[in-house]
């Protein structure tokens, strides 16, 4: 980790241009991280460029500087590109960004290290990181960064709940606070911003729930005909699954959606089970409590498909 961290600080130093790119299907912790880490790189002198495949999604449109990011990529070579929260690079999206070097953060332990430059290590976000790099290299935390790192901490530890919330989490968050972010102000823009829609599907959601023989797995589904019912927006459907990991009792959730002729599927696991691994046999990745994948077809027909490798994989 330091050895990353001062060759990063080396390779910045010799660097005009940066370009930071998110993953697609961008969450709180790699847009967080990316303005963040912007403005870190600014601090520091360079021209950055923010680049997210898909764009912001409504509910981080308050976030600092996300106005300033980019779905298209620009022709000309940066210096440096930063990819943030990305276990591969096939994670920024289907594009390629030309760069010099490739400098590679994240907190993924399935990382494939792609980068000239890989800065792993499993901590709660990438937002942690980020904020420890801001302390070596001796960057200000600008109430602007506290809330961009403030808000990725959260949205990736469920408010400091998941397993891997440490001390070091909460130390972050405890500059961060004295750094301006407000907790009550940034989770009320977080979380109370559901939509009427967005109930609407929910309660289908819950509705279609059904329970494993065994009553180790839990899963909904949510078909296309059901999105345009109710006018729910793919964004509405994020945190359904979080309703059904919620459930006391079963080991496994899962959640399929249908969006563009693919099926979308969420994983979260309680117990000992890890749904990465489930995610990568169905061609997706993640982390041990929390994975997705993407399939091709409808929910009633890769339904048995999932269904199966996470019953191989519930002992
Ligand atoms: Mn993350």
């Amino acid at each position: 980790m330091k050895k990353s961290f001062r060759d990063i600080k080396k390779l910045i130093r010799s660097s005009k241009t940066a370009i930071i790119a998110s993953h697609v299907d961008p969450d709180g912790d790699t847009l967080g991280s990316m303005v963040a880490m912007a403005m870190l790189l600014e601090q520091k002198g360079l021209k950055v460029t923010m680049f997210s495949y898909d764009g912001v999604p409504e509910t981080y449109h308050f976030l600092p500087r996300v106005d300033r990011i980019i779905s298209r990529v620009p022709e000309t070579e940066f210096d440096i590109l930063v990819t943030v929260d990305c276990s591969d690079l096939s994670r920024i999206g289907d594009v390629q960004i030309k760069a010099k070097k490739i400098i590679n953060i994240d907190h993924h332990p399935d990382n494939t290290r792609f980068g000239d430059i890989n800065c792993i290590k499993k901590v709660s976000s990438v937002a942690e990181q980020i904020f420890e790099l801001a302390r070596l290299f001796k960057v200000k935390i600008t109430k602007s960064i506290a809330i961009a790192l403030y808000v990725a901490i959260i949205t990736d530890t469920g408010n400091f709940r998941y397993s891997d919330t440490l001390t070091s989490t909460f130390k972050a968050a405890e500059e961060l606070l004295k750094a301006g972010a407000n907790p009550w102000k940034l989770s009320t823009l977080v979380y109370d911003t559901k939509t009427i829609p967005g109930m609407k599907i929910l309660a289908k959601a819950l509705q279609r729930m059904k329970l494993s023989k065994d009553k180790k797995i839990l899963w909904s589904t949510i078909t296309a005909r059901m999105v345009t019912m109710t006018g729910a927006t793919q964004e509405d459907m994020v945190g359904i699954i979080d309703y059904l990991r919620s459930v006391k009792g079963p080991e496994v959730a899962f959640f399929m959606r249908e969006e563009n002729e693919k099926v979308k599927v969420n994983f979260r696991s309680k117990g000992s089970v890890n749904v990465s691994l489930i995610a990568q046999e169905l061609g997706g990745g993640g982390h041990s409590q929390a994975s997705g994948c993407v399939l091709d077809g409808t929910v009633a027909s890769v339904q048995k498909r999932v269904l199966g490798v996470v019953r191989s994989r519930v002992k």
